[in-house]
């Protein structure tokens, strides 16, 4: 069997949040003697055209580096300023500019000769994410014949956000260089159709295949899970380490945890919490939400905006509800060891995950996981998260509404174990059955299929 070569923006570095991805694939990595392809931690002035050997773990890895222009223009620009805001149908906050765009266009270009210069005719592909679209394209151009997969993480855009994309066509084109095409859940695939349909001018074949001249792809959901087994064993092991306040709580609590970003619907969760206090004052003192939300691309202005919309809200709702033994809200503005994390969902009796729009969602998925099966906590899940297509089993709640979350978070509070543990239960099957291995070798398979398909 041929070498598997993963490409994704960022080269995975010893534990890091997306963790559960690298370790789904580092068997299949290690047995195929497969490479990770991604770019370096630190920008330099002048970018090598070869790439560098990153030393350590089971597999091989090799960095490609940025310029500081790079970073700015296809990575702070393209994008997270254009393609990140438009996929979670943010379309007002995105920054045109035509740098962006040339240097999202030139730096996978460059990268693509770097990848077909390492290239074997028997290797298979799989490109990670939004960064990275025109890969497959860059590497036909080339002449390469390889099985190219593409998985995208983030929502696919409906098609007429697409139509706010500068070269919005372009992304049809790009996409049905792709031997297979892999999107988080159904919603995603229907947008996908539509868009690649009627903008990209593609045409529907029989199942899951789209055609465009003489182009074949196809185009299927593959939700990704986590490493559910693992992180069930590391929070049982890890909530015994918590100090003894978190462990024997003396007060409910409710947690949530999302990089901060305007995607996450965090100010809309603060004010939902607030309107809840506000109605419920028996419930003052007896529980408080405990925030984690790691800064993550500073310096892109709606980042800073968010980060200090969320500040001032925690602040005026402390202000308001606090006295002089309990404040509400604690919000933490740094990471937090996922030792630690884990743990803390555990002791956690609620969790809140109310994006506004997200690809998937894994912080849902790692609550319960973590869950103590005798006695569970409860999801409140945005039905704009793609785990809510799987988790029909949480609270599921429109984040958008601040009255119907606070009343979601009473019922959610108030739950009895018996109701817990039910929806626990079949959420946990789930995520046993559809965890992050299965999540890797369906995709695998598929491509593989789709790869013998087009080439037959
Ligand atoms: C993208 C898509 C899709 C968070 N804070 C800390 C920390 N985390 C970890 C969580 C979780 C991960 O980061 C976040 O994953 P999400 O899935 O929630 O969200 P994105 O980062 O936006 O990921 C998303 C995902 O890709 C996978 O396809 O689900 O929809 O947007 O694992 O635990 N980890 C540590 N400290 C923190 O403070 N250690």
């Amino acid at each position: 069997m041929g070498r598997l070569i993963c490409i994704s923006n960022r080269i995975p570095l010893g534990p890091n949040p997306s963790g559960g991805l690298v370790v789904a694939l580092a068997d299949v990595l290690e047995r195929t003697g497969g490479i990770w392809i991604g770019s370096a931690a630190e920008t330099v002035e002048a970018p090598s055209d070869t790439f560098t050997e990153v030393e350590g773990g089971k597999f091989r890895r090799l960095s490609f580096d940025l310029s500081p222009e790079d970073k700015d223009n296809y990575y702070a620009g393209y994008a997270n300023s254009v393609l990140w805001p438009l996929f979670h149908d943010r379309t007002d906050l995105m920054e045109i500019k035509g740098e962006y765009y040339d240097a999202y266009r030139s730096v996978n270009r460059r990268l693509a000769k770097m990848v077909h210069g390492i290239l074997r005719p028997d290797d298979r592909l799989w490109v990670h994410d939004f960064h990275l679209m025109p890969m497959a394209h860059e590497l036909r151009l080339l002449g390469a014949k390889n099985a190219i997969g593409f998985f995208l993480h983030t929502p696919f855009p409906t098609h007429l956000a697409m139509q706010a994309m500068p070269y919005g066509a372009e992304m049809c084109k790009w996409l049905m260089r792709y031997d297979l095409v892999g999107l988080q859940v159904e919603r995603d695939v229907v947008h996908a159709r539509v868009g690649l349909t009627l903008l990209g001018g593609a045409e529907e074949g029989e199942g899951d295949i789209l055609r465009l001249g003489k182009e074949t792809t196809r185009v299927r959901a593959f939700p990704i899970g986590i490493d559910t087994a693992d992180f069930a064993k590391l929070a049982a092991e890890q909530f015994e380490m918590l100090p003894q306040g978190i462990v024997k709580p003396t007060r409910q609590m409710m947690i949530g945890v999302d990089r901060l970003d305007y995607s996450k619907g965090l100010p809309q969760r603060f004010r939902a919490f607030g309107t809840f206090l506000e109605r419920h004052e028996d419930w003052h003192r007896h529980v408080s939400l405990l925030q984690i939300s790691p800064p993550t691309r500073e310096g892109v202005k709606a980042y800073d905006d968010i980060r200090d919309e969320l500040e001032h809200l925690a602040g005026r709702i402390n202000g308001r509800f606090a006295d002089i033994t309990w404040a509400p809200i604690r919000y933490i503005h740094r990471p937090i060891p996922r030792e630690t994390l884990a743990g803390l969902y555990r002791a956690a009796h609620v969790a809140l995950v109310t994006p506004l729009m997200d690809g998937m969602n894994l912080v849902a998925k790692e609550f319960i996981a973590a869950q103590n099966p005798d006695d569970p906590g409860v999801l409140v899940l945005s039905r704009f998260a793609g785990a809510a297509e799987q988790m029909t089993e949480a609270l599921m709640v429109n984040p958008h509404d601040d009255e119907q979350i606070a009343a979601t978070m009473l019922t959610a509070l108030s739950m009895p174990r018996s109701e817990r543990s039910r929806r626990y239960e079949a959420l946990m099957e789930g995520l046993l059955r559809e965890d992050v291995h299965w999540w890797s070798e369906r995709f695998l398979v598929a491509l593989d299929e789709a790869a013998l398909a087009s080439a037959a």
